[in-house]
């Protein structure tokens, strides 16, 4: 489908230059243009090595030449260049790409010629943009481009990459297609309510609806874990002072990040470190031992463990299990209580003096030995994602698309409250329109002009 509008249509007669690689130093760069003079801007400044100009280009197909400066003759840089015809490129538009040595200078003296003979440069998500408009992607896949570039687990990764193959839009565009169905036999049964035609029974409307629903509903759960794989989770490890929680941040880095002592009170500072569990990249925080304490620093470290504890997503708070439970341990349990929260108890390789039964759940381990940490990583994942094996359906990846799938779901609920009353089937037409065109603006069919801006300009220039 193509997601023109006349505005849109008449900004895209330009052509449009970018660094697509990151700025800075790097083996190479690359300039991307798109657009009706793509081909036409990159040939005017190329010359191959015996110094000919390149006439015409097989697609695909990279030419090794320099970029000459077009009055002095100069050369720029030694490139290779690749011309793409429109329909076959990623914004469907012909496009050039021009691989540069990586430097910062020779790139931008290549940008600056091509806008000089006429190109624009690219705003951020540029290409995307137009990838989109001319149909090549729809809105859930635009986003997963995105996802795409920054997933931080595999897990992540592979969430976006289904998306970007189309498998979420599909299941949105199914649920839409049956919604159009719908509404189709009920425009039936509005043209012909004289005669005596065979629609669908009310009950067979109801059905139909309350599956949309249901499948609504499950696409808006699945929200939370697309959000888990692709933003993450804040997990804070919290204790009284010397339970082990540094040694437990380090066992689980697999590094000697914190510095552990015996002393009570060493760590100051919240140390914050990515790890991925079960998919989720979880930012680990170790922080100070909570305790009243005249130690300035200390007591500043534990005003940070406090602010930390107040916006974990998850805490993980640490026992020593070779001491009896002391008044501070208590206190810290009862504000873990109700919170997402795991307990560990710590330094099992020691003789144990903790008294487990008052504990309830919780995870045994060794931050010296190791032991128990595989249990306790999976205890993470399964807090986070609910049980929930990284699933292998389509998640909603972003806030925007649950907005929009919620209005859907809303809107068929008001569709079921509608037929619940009686109500007559222009009515009902009227909630089921409402809810296809919450469906169309999630895979960006039906979606508004500053919806699609605000998307693109989250992306980076030159994608
Ligand atoms: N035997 C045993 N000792 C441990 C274990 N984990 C930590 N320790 C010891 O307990 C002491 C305190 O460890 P830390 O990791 O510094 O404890 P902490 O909770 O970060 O302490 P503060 O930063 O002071 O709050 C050190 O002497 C560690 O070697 C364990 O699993 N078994
Ligand atoms: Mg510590």
């Amino acid at each position: 489908m193509d997601h023109r509008t006349d505005r849109q249509t008449d900004a895209m007669t330009d052509t449009i230059a970018a660094l697509s690689t990151p700025p800075g130093e790097g083996g190479i760069g690359i300039i991307r243009l798109s657009g009706p003079e793509a081909a036409a801007l990159a040939l005017g400044l190329f010359r191959r090595a015996d110094g000919s100009a390149l006439a015409r280009p097989t697609p695909f197909r990279q030419y090794y030449g320099h970029i000459r400066h077009p009055e002095t003759g100069d050369v720029v840089d030694e490139v290779l260049l690749s011309v793409m015809r429109a329909p076959r490129s990623y914004t469907r538009e012909a496009m050039a790409e021009i691989s540069a040595h990586g430097g910062p200078l020779p790139l931008r003296e290549i940008l600056g010629l091509l806008c000089r003979a006429g190109a624009r440069l690219a705003r951020p998500g540029e290409f995307t943009e137009r990838a989109f408009l001319h149909g090549r992607l729809d809105l859930t896949q635009a986003e997963a481009v995105l996802d795409t570039i920054r997933a931080c687990t595999e897990a992540g990764l592979r969430a976006a990459q289904r998306a970007l193959r189309g498998e979420l839009a599909a299941r949105i565009r199914g649920l839409r297609a049956r919604l159009v169905a719908l509404l189709a036999a009920l425009e039936a049964a509005i043209d012909y309510a004289d005669e005596d035609i065979a629609v669908l029974s009310s009950a067979e409307i109801a059905a139909e609806i309350a599956a949309l629903r249901a499948a609504t509903e499950e696409l808006i759960a699945s929200h939370r874990q697309g959000c888990l794989l692709r933003d993450g989770a804040a997990a804070v490890i919290i204790g009284r002072p010397n339970t082990g929680k540094s040694s437990l941040l380090n066992a689980l880095l697999g590094e000697a990040r914190a510095i552990v002592t015996a002393v009570p009170g060493t760590t100051r500072d919240v140390i914050e470190e990515q790890l991925d569990v079960g998919g989720v990249p979880l930012r680990l925080m170790d922080t100070a031992g909570i305790r009243p304490t005249d130690d300035e620093v200390e007591r500043q470290g534990v005003a940070r463990s406090e602010t930390a504890l107040a916006d974990a997503d998850v805490l993980l708070l640490v026992l020593d299990g070779s001491a009896p439970l002391t008044a501070e341990d208590r206190a810290l349990l009862a504000r873990a209580r109700g919170r997402p929260a795991i307990l560990i108890v710590n330094k099992a390789d020691l003789p144990l003096a903790v008294a487990l039964s008052e504990l309830g759940a919780h995870v045994m381990i060794s931050a010296r030995t190791g032991a128990g940490l595989p249990a306790l990583r999976q205890a993470i994942a399964d807090l986070l994602l609910g049980g929930a094996v990284a699933a292998q359906s389509p998640l909603l990846a972003s806030l925007r698309q649950r907005a929009a799938a919620e209005e859907a779901a809303r809107a068929l609920a008001q569709a079921e409250a509608t037929l619940r009353a009686g109500g007559s089937e222009e009515l009902l037409a009227v909630d089921l329109t409402a809810a296809a065109d919450a469906l169309g603006a999630l895979t960006g069919d039906h979606a508004r002009d500053e919806v699609i801006q605000e998307l693109f300009s989250r992306f980076c220039v030159g994608k």
